[in-house]
């Protein structure tokens, strides 16, 4: 059955990848299932038909015969439970990978979405010089928790999974802050899955959209 999933017309990132498409083209990759992009623009995002599949209208989407899902979460879990290679076989092992996933989305995601937020949209109010080193302070607390648990070991429990596929995706978004270089185990962490031949092709795919014009 043919996977389609949706993806910016134009992205506000210029194709570095940050956009959450690329979470879900690496996920495919990682398990080597074929899948096809709609490109959407902003104002299609909000419309009836785009919202029929994405109530809050956003990206990405994941179309699959007769199955439609929006969350990067629930898509990527999706994934990984139909195809070998991003959850691990022992039971216990693969409850502790989803764990990761959650712990990506719901721990260490918002600190650094409020830094995009506090950056972008609130760069020009009075008080934000004030509240910038807040901001950045929770997330060095969550880095430096995160860092401790990885230690010198290579992926977050054992071998590569959807739990480090969701972690390295989220870290990304710090890369261009320069945060992500005061823990250097962490910024190596996160190169370790970029140079993922499966993370490659996927970024490669999300870039093609500005350069194929
Ligand atoms: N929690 C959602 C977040 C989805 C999301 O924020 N998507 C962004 C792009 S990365 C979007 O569509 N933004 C446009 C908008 O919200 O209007 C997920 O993980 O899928």
């Amino acid at each position: 059955m043919t996977i389609t999933i949706t993806a910016f017309e134009r992205s506000p990132d210029g194709g570095k990848g940050l956009a959450r498409d690329t979470r879900v083209r690496w996920a495919l990759e990682e398990v080597g299932r074929p899948y096809e992009v709609r490109l959407v623009s902003f104002a299609a995002l909000k419309q009836p038909a785009h919202r029929a599949l994405h109530p809050f209208g956003q990206i990405p989407t994941y179309e699959e015969g007769d199955l439609a899902l929006f969350e990067t979460g629930a898509i990527v879990l999706h994934i990984a439970e139909r195809h070998a290679g991003l959850l691990p076989d022992d039971a216990n092992a693969r409850a502790r990978a989803i764990a990761w996933m959650f712990a990506a989305l719901n721990t260490v995601e918002p600190p650094i979405l409020e830094l995009v937020t506090a950056r972008l949209l609130e760069g020009d109010k009075p008080w934000s010089k004030q509240r910038m080193p807040l901001v950045v302070d929770r997330i060095r607390d969550r880095l430096s928790q995160l860092s401790v648990r990885l230690g010198d070991a290579d992926w977050l429990d054992a071998g590569f999974s959807a739990g480090d596929l969701m972690m390295v995706s989220v870290l990304l978004r710090l890369k261009l802050s320069g945060i992500l270089d005061e823990y250097p185990d962490l910024a190596a962490y996160v190169a370790r899955g970029e140079a993922r031949p499966a993370y490659k092709r996927a970024f490669d795919a999300q870039l093609a959209v500005y350069t194929d014009d």
